[in-house]
Protein backbone atom coordinates (compact mmCIF):
# COMPACT_ATOMS: atom_id res chain seq x y z
CA UNK A 1 0.00 0.00 0.00
CA UNK A 2 2.01 3.97 -0.71
CA UNK A 3 1.20 5.85 1.45
CA UNK A 4 -0.04 9.13 0.59
CA UNK A 5 0.39 12.00 2.77
CA UNK A 6 -1.68 15.15 2.85
CA UNK A 7 -0.19 18.65 3.90
CA UNK A 8 -1.78 20.34 6.80
CA UNK A 9 -1.70 23.86 6.52
CA UNK A 10 -2.00 25.40 9.94
CA UNK A 11 -4.57 28.13 8.04
CA UNK A 12 -6.81 25.65 7.29
CA UNK A 13 -9.52 24.44 9.51
CA UNK A 14 -10.37 21.09 8.94
CA UNK A 15 -12.10 20.27 11.79
CA UNK A 16 -12.87 20.85 15.23
CA UNK A 17 -12.74 18.30 17.71
CA UNK A 18 -14.13 18.08 20.75
CA UNK A 19 -12.16 18.01 24.26
CA UNK A 20 -11.01 14.28 24.57
CA UNK A 21 -12.08 13.27 27.67
CA UNK A 22 -8.31 11.85 28.47
CA UNK A 23 -7.11 14.93 29.07
CA UNK A 24 -7.49 17.26 31.73
CA UNK A 25 -8.08 21.40 30.49
CA UNK A 26 -7.17 24.35 32.33
CA UNK A 27 -10.77 25.69 33.21
CA UNK A 28 -12.16 22.48 33.38
CA UNK A 29 -13.68 23.73 37.46
CA UNK A 30 -15.74 20.97 37.80
CA UNK A 31 -14.02 18.21 36.47
CA UNK A 32 -16.68 16.72 34.35
CA UNK A 33 -14.07 16.63 30.99
CA UNK A 34 -14.93 19.69 29.36
CA UNK A 35 -14.91 23.49 29.11
CA UNK A 36 -18.21 24.84 29.69
CA UNK A 37 -20.80 27.75 30.62
CA UNK A 38 -20.90 24.54 33.79
CA UNK A 39 -17.24 26.09 34.69
CA UNK A 40 -17.65 29.54 34.98
CA UNK A 41 -20.57 28.93 37.82
CA UNK A 42 -18.53 26.67 39.61
CA UNK A 43 -15.42 29.12 39.69
CA UNK A 44 -17.51 32.01 40.20
CA UNK A 45 -18.79 30.36 43.48
CA UNK A 46 -14.97 29.30 44.26
CA UNK A 47 -14.15 33.29 43.67
CA UNK A 48 -17.13 34.38 45.51
CA UNK A 49 -16.43 32.64 48.61
CA UNK A 50 -13.30 34.16 49.32
CA UNK A 51 -11.95 30.74 50.27
CA UNK A 52 -8.74 29.21 49.07
CA UNK A 53 -9.00 26.63 46.73
CA UNK A 54 -6.66 23.84 45.78
CA UNK A 55 -8.52 23.38 42.87
CA UNK A 56 -5.69 24.24 40.03
CA UNK A 57 -7.62 23.97 36.98
CA UNK A 58 -9.24 26.88 38.53
CA UNK A 59 -6.74 29.23 38.09
CA UNK A 60 -7.30 29.47 34.63
CA UNK A 61 -4.34 32.27 33.65
CA UNK A 62 -1.95 29.92 35.56
CA UNK A 63 -0.73 32.38 37.73
CA UNK A 64 -0.91 31.29 41.28
CA UNK A 65 -3.97 32.72 41.92
CA UNK A 66 -7.72 31.97 41.83
CA UNK A 67 -9.16 35.01 40.98
CA UNK A 68 -12.17 37.43 38.53
CA UNK A 69 -9.13 37.74 36.08
CA UNK A 70 -9.61 33.83 35.94
CA UNK A 71 -13.55 34.28 35.12
CA UNK A 72 -12.42 36.56 32.06
CA UNK A 73 -9.63 34.18 31.00
CA UNK A 74 -11.91 31.10 31.30
CA UNK A 75 -14.95 33.00 29.24
CA UNK A 76 -12.30 33.63 26.62
CA UNK A 77 -11.36 29.86 26.24
CA UNK A 78 -14.99 29.03 26.04
CA UNK A 79 -15.95 31.64 23.15
CA UNK A 80 -12.10 30.49 20.88
CA UNK A 81 -12.38 26.41 22.35
CA UNK A 82 -9.15 27.09 23.23
CA UNK A 83 -8.87 26.23 26.55
CA UNK A 84 -4.97 24.73 26.86
CA UNK A 85 -4.64 21.23 28.36
CA UNK A 86 -2.96 21.15 31.89
CA UNK A 87 0.12 19.66 32.34
CA UNK A 88 1.76 18.71 35.68
CA UNK A 89 4.34 16.77 37.12
CA UNK A 90 2.71 12.75 37.36
CA UNK A 91 4.24 10.28 39.11
CA UNK A 92 1.60 7.76 39.00
CA UNK A 93 2.44 3.98 37.04
CA UNK A 94 3.02 3.71 33.56
CA UNK A 95 1.67 1.11 31.23
CA UNK A 96 5.87 0.07 29.68
CA UNK A 97 6.28 -1.28 26.92
CA UNK A 98 7.53 -4.70 26.09
CA UNK A 99 11.76 -4.56 25.98
CA UNK A 100 13.50 -6.26 23.21
CA UNK A 101 17.09 -6.79 24.91
CA UNK A 102 20.09 -7.28 21.82
CA UNK A 103 21.79 -11.25 22.57
CA UNK A 104 23.93 -9.72 19.43
CA UNK A 105 26.67 -8.48 20.49
CA UNK A 106 27.12 -7.04 16.69
CA UNK A 107 23.87 -4.86 17.93
CA UNK A 108 25.46 -1.52 18.52
CA UNK A 109 23.28 -1.21 21.58
CA UNK A 110 24.47 -4.35 23.31
CA UNK A 111 26.30 -3.00 25.56
CA UNK A 112 23.37 -1.01 27.04
CA UNK A 113 21.73 -3.73 28.29
CA UNK A 114 22.54 -4.95 32.05
CA UNK A 115 21.36 -8.65 30.85
CA UNK A 116 24.64 -8.59 28.73
CA UNK A 117 27.10 -7.72 31.17
CA UNK A 118 28.20 -10.45 34.02
CA UNK A 119 29.41 -8.51 37.14
CA UNK A 120 31.35 -11.24 39.13
CA UNK A 121 32.64 -8.62 42.45
CA UNK A 122 30.88 -6.55 44.28
CA UNK A 123 31.79 -3.26 46.61
CA UNK A 124 29.22 -2.17 48.93
CA UNK A 125 30.04 1.52 50.14
CA UNK A 126 27.25 2.63 53.25
CA UNK A 127 27.02 6.47 53.98
CA UNK A 128 26.21 7.39 57.29
CA UNK A 129 26.38 11.21 58.22
CA UNK A 130 30.37 12.53 57.97
CA UNK A 131 31.45 9.30 57.43
CA UNK A 132 31.51 6.06 55.13
CA UNK A 133 32.50 2.49 54.84
CA UNK A 134 33.25 -0.25 52.06
CA UNK A 135 32.98 -4.02 52.11
CA UNK A 136 34.35 -6.41 49.18
CA UNK A 137 37.00 -4.21 47.51
CA UNK A 138 38.76 -6.73 44.69
CA UNK A 139 41.87 -6.51 43.56
CA UNK A 140 42.84 -3.79 41.57
CA UNK A 141 40.48 -1.44 43.16
CA UNK A 142 41.84 1.31 45.14
CA UNK A 143 39.09 3.20 47.25
CA UNK A 144 39.89 6.33 49.03
CA UNK A 145 37.48 7.97 51.63
CA UNK A 146 37.80 11.35 53.11
CA UNK A 147 34.64 11.83 55.50
CA UNK A 148 31.91 10.44 53.41
CA UNK A 149 33.40 11.85 50.45
CA UNK A 150 34.02 8.25 48.46
CA UNK A 151 36.69 7.75 45.76
CA UNK A 152 37.08 4.73 43.59
CA UNK A 153 39.90 3.97 41.15
CA UNK A 154 39.37 0.80 39.27
CA UNK A 155 41.30 -1.15 36.49
CA UNK A 156 39.16 -4.10 37.71
CA UNK A 157 36.26 -5.79 35.03
CA UNK A 158 32.92 -6.56 36.14
CA UNK A 159 32.50 -4.60 38.96
CA UNK A 160 29.24 -3.98 40.61
CA UNK A 161 29.04 -0.89 43.54
CA UNK A 162 26.23 -1.00 45.31
CA UNK A 163 25.60 2.51 47.10
CA UNK A 164 23.48 2.46 50.86
CA UNK A 165 23.19 4.53 53.94
CA UNK A 166 22.88 8.57 53.97
CA UNK A 167 25.11 11.60 53.77
CA UNK A 168 24.24 15.41 54.07
CA UNK A 169 28.43 16.04 53.11
CA UNK A 170 29.47 13.23 50.60
CA UNK A 171 30.12 11.87 47.32
CA UNK A 172 30.72 8.98 44.77
CA UNK A 173 33.63 9.08 42.65
CA UNK A 174 35.31 7.16 40.38
CA UNK A 175 37.73 6.66 37.63
CA UNK A 176 37.23 3.08 35.67
CA UNK A 177 39.23 1.20 32.88
CA UNK A 178 36.25 -0.63 32.67
CA UNK A 179 32.63 -0.38 32.20
CA UNK A 180 30.99 -1.02 35.97
CA UNK A 181 27.43 -1.25 37.48
CA UNK A 182 26.53 1.27 40.10
CA UNK A 183 23.61 0.00 42.11
CA UNK A 184 21.81 2.77 44.47
CA UNK A 185 20.29 0.92 46.87
CA UNK A 186 17.95 3.24 48.98
CA UNK A 187 21.24 6.32 48.98
CA UNK A 188 20.93 9.62 49.88
CA UNK A 189 23.95 11.76 48.82
CA UNK A 190 24.05 15.50 48.91
CA UNK A 191 27.78 17.20 48.02
CA UNK A 192 28.04 21.27 49.18
CA UNK A 193 30.47 21.35 46.93
CA UNK A 194 30.36 19.24 44.09
CA UNK A 195 28.27 16.45 41.90
CA UNK A 196 26.76 13.87 44.34
CA UNK A 197 28.00 11.38 41.90
CA UNK A 198 31.10 11.76 39.51
CA UNK A 199 31.97 8.96 37.11
CA UNK A 200 34.78 9.66 35.22
CA UNK A 201 34.90 6.93 33.19
CA UNK A 202 34.31 6.53 29.50
CA UNK A 203 32.88 3.40 29.17
CA UNK A 204 29.56 1.97 29.80
CA UNK A 205 27.90 3.43 33.34
CA UNK A 206 24.81 1.17 34.54
CA UNK A 207 22.69 2.85 36.95
CA UNK A 208 20.24 0.39 38.38
CA UNK A 209 17.20 1.32 41.05
CA UNK A 210 16.25 -1.76 42.27
CA UNK A 211 12.37 -2.23 42.83
CA UNK A 212 11.05 -0.83 46.04
CA UNK A 213 13.82 1.50 46.48
CA UNK A 214 13.99 5.59 46.66
CA UNK A 215 17.40 7.18 46.39
CA UNK A 216 18.15 10.70 46.65
CA UNK A 217 20.98 12.68 44.85
CA UNK A 218 21.60 16.72 45.57
CA UNK A 219 24.26 18.94 44.39
CA UNK A 220 25.34 22.54 46.65
CA UNK A 221 25.26 25.89 45.02
CA UNK A 222 29.37 25.93 44.85
CA UNK A 223 31.33 23.48 43.10
CA UNK A 224 34.69 22.74 43.63
CA UNK A 225 36.25 22.48 40.59
CA UNK A 226 39.18 19.98 39.48
CA UNK A 227 41.55 20.79 36.74
CA UNK A 228 40.59 19.42 33.80
CA UNK A 229 38.02 17.19 34.63
CA UNK A 230 34.13 17.57 34.11
CA UNK A 231 31.68 18.14 36.59
CA UNK A 232 28.75 18.81 35.10
CA UNK A 233 25.62 17.82 37.23
CA UNK A 234 24.83 16.48 40.40
CA UNK A 235 24.82 13.49 38.27
CA UNK A 236 27.32 14.00 35.55
CA UNK A 237 28.90 10.92 33.30
CA UNK A 238 31.81 11.23 30.97
CA UNK A 239 30.29 7.32 29.35
CA UNK A 240 26.90 6.43 28.29
CA UNK A 241 24.39 6.22 30.97
CA UNK A 242 22.03 3.65 31.28
CA UNK A 243 19.08 4.02 34.06
CA UNK A 244 17.35 0.37 34.41
CA UNK A 245 15.53 -1.11 37.29
CA UNK A 246 11.71 -0.19 38.89
CA UNK A 247 12.56 2.14 41.91
CA UNK A 248 12.70 5.78 42.37
CA UNK A 249 15.75 8.47 41.90
CA UNK A 250 15.20 12.21 42.86
CA UNK A 251 17.78 14.51 41.78
CA UNK A 252 18.00 17.66 43.07
CA UNK A 253 20.67 20.66 41.53
CA UNK A 254 20.97 23.82 42.72
CA UNK A 255 24.51 24.41 41.71
CA UNK A 256 24.85 22.70 38.00
CA UNK A 257 22.33 20.71 35.76
CA UNK A 258 20.76 17.50 37.25
CA UNK A 259 21.98 14.62 35.18
CA UNK A 260 24.79 15.29 32.31
CA UNK A 261 26.32 12.85 30.63
CA UNK A 262 29.19 13.80 27.96
CA UNK A 263 27.96 10.43 25.83
CA UNK A 264 24.40 9.49 26.07
CA UNK A 265 21.80 8.55 28.15
CA UNK A 266 19.30 5.41 27.94
CA UNK A 267 16.44 5.32 30.17
CA UNK A 268 14.88 2.22 30.30
CA UNK A 269 11.32 1.09 31.39
CA UNK A 270 10.72 1.01 34.89
CA UNK A 271 12.09 3.51 36.67
CA UNK A 272 11.11 6.11 38.11
CA UNK A 273 13.17 9.69 37.88
CA UNK A 274 12.65 13.28 39.20
CA UNK A 275 15.10 15.61 38.85
CA UNK A 276 15.00 19.42 39.30
CA UNK A 277 17.31 22.17 38.69
CA UNK A 278 16.87 25.38 40.05
CA UNK A 279 20.44 26.20 37.97
CA UNK A 280 20.70 24.78 34.72
CA UNK A 281 19.78 21.78 32.42
CA UNK A 282 17.20 18.85 33.87
CA UNK A 283 18.68 15.85 31.70
CA UNK A 284 21.51 17.05 29.37
CA UNK A 285 23.80 14.59 27.10
CA UNK A 286 26.08 15.36 24.17
CA UNK A 287 25.57 12.55 22.18
CA UNK A 288 22.03 11.24 22.37
CA UNK A 289 18.89 10.88 24.75
CA UNK A 290 16.97 7.37 24.43
CA UNK A 291 13.66 7.29 26.68
CA UNK A 292 11.94 3.67 26.52
CA UNK A 293 10.23 3.71 29.21
CA UNK A 294 9.91 4.80 33.19
CA UNK A 295 8.34 7.54 34.42
CA UNK A 296 10.50 10.86 34.19
CA UNK A 297 9.55 14.29 35.94
CA UNK A 298 11.19 17.40 35.16
CA UNK A 299 11.19 20.75 36.39
CA UNK A 300 13.75 23.47 35.62
CA UNK A 301 13.56 27.31 37.17
CA UNK A 302 16.67 29.23 35.43
CA UNK A 303 16.98 31.58 32.82
CA UNK A 304 17.36 29.90 28.96
CA UNK A 305 17.57 26.53 30.77
CA UNK A 306 16.47 23.17 28.85
CA UNK A 307 14.23 20.38 30.95
CA UNK A 308 15.72 18.20 28.11
CA UNK A 309 18.97 19.10 26.42
CA UNK A 310 20.14 17.16 23.48
CA UNK A 311 23.25 17.24 21.82
CA UNK A 312 22.38 13.95 19.46
CA UNK A 313 19.44 11.86 18.25
CA UNK A 314 17.00 12.62 21.00
CA UNK A 315 14.47 9.26 20.64
CA UNK A 316 11.65 8.85 22.49
CA UNK A 317 9.85 4.99 22.32
CA UNK A 318 7.92 4.71 25.73
CA UNK A 319 7.27 5.68 29.33
CA UNK A 320 5.81 8.44 30.52
CA UNK A 321 8.31 12.00 30.86
CA UNK A 322 6.73 15.41 31.93
CA UNK A 323 8.86 18.67 31.78
CA UNK A 324 8.01 22.19 33.03
CA UNK A 325 10.23 25.08 32.67
CA UNK A 326 10.26 28.45 34.01
CA UNK A 327 12.70 30.45 33.23
CA UNK A 328 13.67 34.37 31.11
CA UNK A 329 15.73 34.29 27.90
CA UNK A 330 19.27 35.48 28.21
CA UNK A 331 20.18 38.14 25.76
CA UNK A 332 23.66 38.12 24.60
CA UNK A 333 25.27 41.17 22.35
CA UNK A 334 27.01 40.15 19.20
CA UNK A 335 28.94 42.13 16.32
CA UNK A 336 25.49 41.22 14.57
CA UNK A 337 23.24 41.75 17.04
CA UNK A 338 21.39 40.21 19.99
CA UNK A 339 21.23 36.80 20.49
CA UNK A 340 18.56 35.39 22.60
CA UNK A 341 18.79 32.06 24.04
CA UNK A 342 15.30 31.01 25.92
CA UNK A 343 14.20 28.21 28.19
CA UNK A 344 12.81 24.93 26.02
CA UNK A 345 11.18 22.30 27.61
CA UNK A 346 12.99 19.81 25.06
CA UNK A 347 15.88 21.13 22.86
CA UNK A 348 17.54 18.50 20.15
CA UNK A 349 20.28 19.81 18.02
CA UNK A 350 19.19 16.87 15.81
CA UNK A 351 16.76 14.94 14.69
CA UNK A 352 13.71 14.22 17.86
CA UNK A 353 11.97 10.78 16.73
CA UNK A 354 9.07 10.03 18.67
CA UNK A 355 7.61 6.20 18.09
CA UNK A 356 5.83 5.84 21.20
CA UNK A 357 5.28 6.51 24.80
CA UNK A 358 3.65 9.77 26.28
CA UNK A 359 5.84 13.51 26.79
CA UNK A 360 4.36 16.31 28.36
CA UNK A 361 5.52 19.03 27.74
CA UNK A 362 4.76 23.04 30.10
CA UNK A 363 7.19 26.04 29.26
CA UNK A 364 5.93 29.01 31.39
CA UNK A 365 8.63 31.73 31.00
CA UNK A 366 9.33 34.73 28.69
CA UNK A 367 9.53 33.30 24.81
CA UNK A 368 9.62 29.67 26.75
CA UNK A 369 8.77 27.01 23.99
CA UNK A 370 8.04 23.40 24.89
CA UNK A 371 9.80 22.06 21.96
CA UNK A 372 12.70 23.52 20.32
CA UNK A 373 14.01 21.27 17.30
CA UNK A 374 17.03 22.31 15.30
CA UNK A 375 16.63 19.70 12.87
CA UNK A 376 13.81 17.11 11.77
CA UNK A 377 10.86 15.68 13.82
CA UNK A 378 9.30 12.45 13.02
CA UNK A 379 6.60 11.00 14.58
CA UNK A 380 5.50 7.52 13.91
CA UNK A 381 3.51 7.10 17.41
CA UNK A 382 3.29 8.33 20.88
CA UNK A 383 0.97 10.98 22.61
CA UNK A 384 2.44 14.30 22.61
CA UNK A 385 1.15 17.17 24.50
CA UNK A 386 3.12 20.55 24.77
CA UNK A 387 1.95 23.83 25.66
CA UNK A 388 3.85 27.60 25.73
CA UNK A 389 1.77 29.70 28.59
CA UNK A 390 4.70 32.32 29.06
CA UNK A 391 4.42 35.57 28.13
CA UNK A 392 6.01 37.44 24.52
CA UNK A 393 8.00 39.87 26.11
CA UNK A 394 11.63 39.55 24.62
CA UNK A 395 11.27 36.12 22.91
CA UNK A 396 8.18 34.35 21.62
CA UNK A 397 6.62 31.51 23.76
CA UNK A 398 5.91 29.06 20.87
CA UNK A 399 4.77 25.69 21.33
CA UNK A 400 7.11 23.60 18.69
CA UNK A 401 9.75 25.27 16.63
CA UNK A 402 11.21 23.43 14.02
CA UNK A 403 13.84 24.46 11.48
CA UNK A 404 13.65 21.45 8.95
CA UNK A 405 10.44 19.00 8.59
CA UNK A 406 8.02 17.91 10.67
CA UNK A 407 6.48 14.08 9.72
CA UNK A 408 3.28 12.80 11.67
CA UNK A 409 2.44 9.25 10.61
CA UNK A 410 1.06 8.09 13.93
CA UNK A 411 0.10 8.61 17.32
CA UNK A 412 -1.12 11.67 18.96
CA UNK A 413 0.24 15.54 18.55
CA UNK A 414 -1.29 18.80 20.92
CA UNK A 415 0.49 21.95 20.53
CA UNK A 416 -0.70 25.22 22.69
CA UNK A 417 1.03 28.35 22.60
CA UNK A 418 -1.09 31.26 24.87
CA UNK A 419 0.91 34.04 23.24
CA UNK A 420 2.81 33.03 20.04
CA UNK A 421 2.28 30.34 17.39
CA UNK A 422 1.61 26.62 18.59
CA UNK A 423 3.91 25.61 15.58
CA UNK A 424 6.19 26.68 13.74
CA UNK A 425 8.06 24.35 11.09
CA UNK A 426 10.26 26.07 8.67
CA UNK A 427 10.39 22.83 6.45
CA UNK A 428 6.62 21.95 6.42
CA UNK A 429 4.78 19.64 8.48
CA UNK A 430 3.33 16.12 6.58
CA UNK A 431 0.56 14.28 8.21
CA UNK A 432 -0.24 10.87 7.06
CA UNK A 433 -3.47 9.78 5.55
CA UNK A 434 -5.63 8.66 8.25
CA UNK A 435 -5.68 10.89 10.49
CA UNK A 436 -9.18 11.79 10.44
CA UNK A 437 -9.32 14.82 13.06
CA UNK A 438 -7.01 18.54 12.51
CA UNK A 439 -8.15 21.54 14.72
CA UNK A 440 -6.05 24.17 14.01
CA UNK A 441 -7.22 27.30 15.86
CA UNK A 442 -5.08 30.69 17.03
CA UNK A 443 -3.21 29.15 19.69
CA UNK A 444 -4.04 25.08 19.08
CA UNK A 445 -3.03 22.76 16.30
CA UNK A 446 -3.71 19.23 17.17
CA UNK A 447 -3.43 16.17 15.07
CA UNK A 448 -5.30 13.45 16.06
CA UNK A 449 -7.34 10.30 14.69
CA1 LIG B 1 -16.14 21.28 33.09
CA1 LIG C 1 -5.29 33.03 38.20
CA1 LIG D 1 33.98 15.42 29.25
Amino acid sequence: MTRKSILLFITCVTLVAANAAAYTYVGDVNSDGEVGIADVTSLVSIVLSGEESSNVLADVNQDGEIGIADVTALINYILTNEAPRYVALDDSAVTENAEEIPDDDEDPFFNDYIENAPFTSTVTITYDGNTAGFTGKPNGVTISVDGAHVMVISATKNVKYVLKGSTDNGSFKIYSEKKFCLTLNGVSITNPTGAAINNQCGKTFYVVLPEGTTNYLADGPTYTEVEQEDQKAALFSEGQTIFSGKGALTVYATGKSGITCDDYIRFRPGPHITVTSTANHGVKANDGIYINGGVLNITVTADAVKGINCGGLCEITGGRTTVITTGAPIIATTEVGNDTTSCAALKADTALVITGGILNLKATGDGGKGINCNSTITKTGGDVTVVAVGPKITAAPKGVKCDLTMTVSGGKFYTYSARSKPLDVDGGITVANGYTTYKTLDHTVQIDY
